[in-house]
């Protein structure tokens, strides 16, 4: 299969848009417009609303296609079309803002209900001296031991890369899994 569909979502200002400006080899597609809630204003001025979209060449045959949800939970709705097809998923959560934790636990059971794609969690903004260990976000949300948080900084492109090699090993991984069990159950 030469190309791969990769998600990357996440809570409101979580860094998604950031993510795929640094991971993607083309301009990316963005669909940013200004911020009109006065809350949501205070952290930051344009909010994505429809897409961002991006590409990164992995060899000769393989290319990922990466796709960034809206943050806002208005345009939830959008996740589902965009999740459609996807090999896997980045759930990007904001290191430095415990108060969106809930939501984005929210958000990782949403998204598993919207497609069972493997998925990686990344806690974003390590950069930043505010945010908090990834270990303490991993027992925040609530995950199990088989769904590690990964350090993430989405300003810098090398961690973006590590973060997206990470969820092609784990699609990887399950992939081989599966196709074993399928072996199994046909012998
Ligand atoms: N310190 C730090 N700031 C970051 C990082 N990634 C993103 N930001 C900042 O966080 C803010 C939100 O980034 P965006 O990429 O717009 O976030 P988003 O998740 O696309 O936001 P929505 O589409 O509105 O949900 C911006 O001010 C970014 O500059 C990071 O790794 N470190
Ligand atoms: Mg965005």
């Amino acid at each position: 299969m030469p190309n791969y569909k990769i998600v990357v979502t996440g809570t409101y200002a979580a860094g998604k848009s950031q993510f795929i400006r640094n991971a993607s080899e083309i301009e990316p597609v963005e669909t940013e417009v200004p911020v009109t809630d006065p809350g949501e204003r205070a952290i930051k001025t344009h909010t994505t609303v429809g897409l961002d979209f991006g590409t990164l060449r992995l060899d000769d045959r393989h290319k990922l296609f990466l796709f960034g949800t809206p943050g806002q939970e208005r345009f939830d709705f959008l996740w589902e079309q965009l999740a459609i097809g996807c090999l896997g998923y980045v759930v990007l959560v904001d290191s430095c803002r415990p108060a969106d934790f809930r939501a984005a636990s929210n958000l990782i059971r949403r998204f598993a209900y919207i497609t069972p794609a493997p998925f990686v969690v990344a806690a974003n903004k390590q950069d930043d001296p505010s945010a908090l260990p990834p270990e303490y976000i991993h027992r925040r949300l609530g995950l199990p031991m088989s769904i590690p948080v990964r350090p993430c900084v989405a300003r810098d492109m090398g961690a973006v890369h590590a973060v997206l090699f990470e969820l092609l090993e784990r699609i990887e991984a399950l992939s081989v899994r599966d196709s074993h069990a399928s072996t199994n159950r046909a012998a």
